[in-house]
């Protein structure tokens, strides 16, 4: 007979390569050591420090997949998806930060940006000592990205833009901005574009009062006639599918991330109905308390297995984007359903930010919205199976 471990029950474990189990292990006491003393003060005060980019970057946490001549790690998707796991653990705000350098500014840089961009952007991200954003979503062009109103007007030496982008993660303590516009140059296609902080005409305003992810900052980012040189146009590639490459690449991640925030909730439910009696006898006890255990225990088990089956198949460079929708879509929405259990099981002390699970459930809110909401994934699925488009 197998051997059955309750916390992994498919011996994930087993199936890892040494590199990937070391790197997932040194970003775990990372995650523990120095992110989780520190969460609950930054998310009740709606505070990001920016310096945890620079101790992610040291730690060699940014940028797993870009190779080490560009100053990333040159490892796996799997291991990528393995450190995801880890900080999410601790908190989703800060599984954003650094996917959102990782996926969504350095890929883009490497894998669309000229020699030049990659040599002058990448090494200071990957140090975290540069501090990324991504700018696709708008006022009024969230899940419909193709309605973007933001513009790139063509001038001598290059392009002027114009317009704002809304929700923007790490944007108000960014120094690098991958922004997505139509380019009139280029028959109204999307393209992107690399702003300095500092350029004039680019602000970022922070949103306030935000009751999800507090951990990590969000703001607008505004363009009032940006100027800037031939040189910020990312030159290898054009349409949605420049943006969209990116978010495959984040949404995997999230698949991961979102799996380890569910369970630290599983954890903690577990551990509290050991140690708390009602009734005379651990809560633990009662048939209720354990069914819900099960309950959890099984979506996260099948959602690891399913987002490494994706990770290896990233690996091998022949994952379909619908796959990625699956993992992403299931994941968040079962991990915010163990969230909202574990939040229940701890009865009272269930929304004390001391117990760490309220935390957790209200930034699974924003995860289960970001890179394509829930209903967003289901379209895309439901389009991939009957050929025909839900979307409008
Ligand atoms: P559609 O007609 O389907 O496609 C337009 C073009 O894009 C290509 N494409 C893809 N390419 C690569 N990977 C994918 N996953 C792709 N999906 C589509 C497609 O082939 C086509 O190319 P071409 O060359 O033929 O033009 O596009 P649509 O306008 O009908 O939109 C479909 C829809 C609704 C699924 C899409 O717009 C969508 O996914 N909406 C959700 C928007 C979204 O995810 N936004 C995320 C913003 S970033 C963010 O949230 C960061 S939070 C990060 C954090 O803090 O951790
Ligand atoms: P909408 O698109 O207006 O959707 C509202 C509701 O309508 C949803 O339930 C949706 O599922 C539903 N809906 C939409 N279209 C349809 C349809 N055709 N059929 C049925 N239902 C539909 N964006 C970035 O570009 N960069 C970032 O770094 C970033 N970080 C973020 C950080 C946070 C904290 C948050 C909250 C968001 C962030 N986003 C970012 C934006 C995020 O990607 C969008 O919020 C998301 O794509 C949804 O867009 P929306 O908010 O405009 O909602």
């Amino acid at each position: 007979l197998g051997k059955f471990t309750w916390d992994d029950a498919f011996r994930m474990d087993e199936q890892l390569s040494e590199d990937e189990r070391m790197i997932r292990d040194s970003a775990k006491a990372y995650a523990q050591e120095k992110l989780l003393p520190r969460v609950t003060n930054a998310f009740a005060n709606e505070e990001t420090d920016p310096a945890i980019f620079a101790e992610m970057g040291e730690m060699g946490l940014l940028g797993i997949t870009v190779p080490e001549e560009y100053g990333g790690l040159g490892s796996s998707y799997v291991a990528y998806g393995l450190v995801a796991r880890e900080v999410e653990r601790v908190d989703s705000g800060y599984r954003s930060m650094m996917s959102v350098q990782s996926s969504l500014v350095m890929y883009p840089i490497y894998a669309y940006g000229s020699e030049e961009q990659r040599k002058k952007y990448l090494p200071g991200l990957a140090a975290g000592t540069s501090i990324g954003c991504f700018g696709l979503t708008e006022p009024d062009a969230g899940s419909d990205p193709a309605g973007m109103k933001t513009v790139a007007k063509k001038t001598d030496g290059g392009y002027v833009l114009n317009g704002s982008k809304m929700w923007i993660s790490n944007a108000p303590i960014a120094d690098v901005f991958v922004v997505w516009a139509k380019s009139e140059a280029h028959g109204g296609k999307i393209r992107g574009f690399i702003l300095d902080k500092g350029m004039k005409g680019l602000s970022a305003p922070k949103i306030e009062n935000k009751m999800s992810l507090r951990a990590s900052i969000t703001g607008e980012i505004v363009m009032a006639d940006v100027e800037v040189g031939e040189d910020a146009l990312l030159p290898n590639v054009e349409g949605l599918k420049g943006p969209f490459g990116c978010l495959n690449r984040a949404r995997y991640g999230i698949s991961w991330g979102a799996m380890g925030a569910a369970e630290d909730c599983w954890h903690a439910a577990l551990q509290y109905g050991l140690d708390r009696k009602q009734f005379n006898k651990p809560l633990a006890q009662t048939q209720l308390f354990q069914k819900k255990l099960a309950d959890m225990q099984t979506e996260i088990t099948l959602g690891l297995q399913g987002s490494l089956r994706v990770g290896r198949l990233m690996d091998e460079g022949n994952a379909a984007p619908e796959m990625i929708s699956i993992m992403k879509r299931n994941n968040c929405g079962k991990a915010l359903d163990v969230a909202r259990m574990s939040r229940d099981m701890h009865g009272g002390n269930g929304i004390s930010l001391d117990f760490h699970v309220i935390r957790h459930m209200v930034n699974l809110e924003t995860v289960n919205t970001y890179e394509g909401t829930h209903d967003v994934h289901a379209l895309i699925l439901g389009r991939a199976q009957t050929g025909l488009q839900a979307f409008f």
